[in-house]
């Protein structure tokens, strides 16, 4: 079976090219068009790196772009002193594809420029994130130059907003706005000595991922990474805003079109007691996939009640659909079957397949990949309600 993961990088262009394969091929060669693609999907990677001066917030951005706590054992070690001694590299924990490089403070006393820039391969970067809390200083133009060099795009990040807003709020007539905006000339300036005019600088806070101008950051990497790269970069950002689970829902149903693809090139396997049939272990896997796109698994919701203080039952507070919380196996499936056999049977003559609208008429409606669609499609609204849920329950919004 090709990786469920690679259908991350589908887009509704490919899905179109496989019907079409289909159309042509026939079966055989609809499953060797997704092979070949799943294969090539093992290569797609996403290799980030963290850079700046030491203590300004590197491995904490490393950790909360990861979705783990600080005190996590696969988290990057963060200290008010000097900490990262060496290049380390960290990849997400669901979506292995994206690598983060947590790199040692350029330009401090134990980290000499020269030693930092032999110890990493800049070319292999598809981005870079330069940090500074403060202004962005000599060593800083260091790493700009050698980022330019090896031709990767590079954003300036201002750290720590939510301290510096903080430290500002006492002071009388004090206006976010301001503040920001005060912040905004003071990098912006220091960029400007180094000849770099008009750079835009992304203000924001670890702690909130969901504020500040990380939305823009997002917008921005988005971007510059090509089609193949944006939703599985997109697939493994933490779910810190219902922004972000809109963007994941509209990704995961493209998701979905290339799982139902698939489905139509495999083995369909009747289901005893219903009048379908269907993959089992494709249905569970992508359901499993979803599931912790959206942060839903156990291990995730245990992640984030501890780093808020909270009980997981808090956090999953008024979820409608308790299912989402079991474990994920082909009995799971098989259940999510029956309770959809009656839509199956309604929908049964209607264009449900309108995402090509062609499909229906291909596969036939009691084909495995309507099937496929119909589960997934369904499970995928439960389990964004879910994480919306949890979201307002982790805000205190519900
Ligand atoms: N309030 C606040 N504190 C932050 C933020 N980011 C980092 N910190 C704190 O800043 C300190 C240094 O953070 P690190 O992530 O270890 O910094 P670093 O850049 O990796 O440091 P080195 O590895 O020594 O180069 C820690 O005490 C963090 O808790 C933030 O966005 N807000
Ligand atoms: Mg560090």
């Amino acid at each position: 079976m090709a990786d469920i993961g690679s259908f991350a990088r589908y887009n509704s262009t490919d899905v179109e090219h496989l019907i079409n394969i289909y159309h042509h091929g026939g079966l055989s060669a609809l499953q060797s068009k997704i092979e070949k693609i799943s294969n090539t999907f093992k290569n797609v990677k996403i290799n980030i790196a963290v850079m700046g001066a030491s203590g300004v917030g590197k491995s904490t951005l490393v950790n909360a772009l990861r979705g783990v706590d600080n005190n996590d054992e696969d988290a990057a070690p963060i200290d008010i002193v000097e900490s990262t001694m060496e290049p380390k590299c960290y990849t997400h924990p669901t979506v292995p594809n994206v690598i983060y490089w947590d790199t040692p403070g350029v330009g401090s006393l134990k980290v000499k420029v020269n030693m930092f820039l032999k110890g990493i391969r800049f070319a292999d970067f598809d981005f870079g994130l330069l940090v500074s809390d403060h202004r962005f200083r000599e060593e800083d133009e260091i790493l700009v130059k050698v980022m330019k060099k090896a031709g990767k795009p590079l954003f300036f990040v201002r750290s720590k907003i939510d301290q510096s807003l903080w430290s500002e709020r006492k002071k009388p007539g004090y206006s976010e706005e301001q503040v920001f905006q005060k912040i905004r000339d003071y990098c912006s300036s220091s960029l400007a000595q180094m000849g770099m005019k008009d750079e835009r600088v992304f203000l924001i806070s670890c702690e909130h991922l969901d504020k500040y101008e990380f939305p823009e950051l997002r917008s921005a990497v988005d971007a510059i990474l090509p089609e193949t790269k944006r939703n599985v970069f997109l697939f493994s950002l933490p779910n810190r805003s219902i922004d972000v689970i809109k963007k994941k829902q509209k990704g995961l149903k493209i998701f979905i079109h290339g799982v139902v693809a698939a489905s139509a090139g495999c083995g369909a396997i009747p289901i005893p007691g219903l009048s379908l049939a269907c993959d089992l272990a494709l249905i569970t896997s992508a359901l499993l996939f979803m599931h912790n796109v959206l942060g839903l698994n156990t291990s995730a919701i245990k992640k984030l009640a501890k780093s808020l203080g909270k009980s997981v039952s808090e956090l999953r507070a008024n979820t409608n659909d308790t299912w989402i919380f079991e474990e994920i196996n082909p009995n799971l499936v098989k259940m999510l079957l029956m309770r959809n056999t009656t839509m199956l049977l309604l929908t049964a003559a209607e264009p449900v397949l309108d995402f090509v609208p062609v499909f229906g008429t291909i596969f036939g409606v009691t084909s495995s990949a309507y099937v496929t669609y119909t589960v997934l499609t369904q499970a995928l609204q439960d389990m964004v309600n879910a994480a919306k849920t949890v979201l307002m329950n982790a805000h205190d919004l519900a």
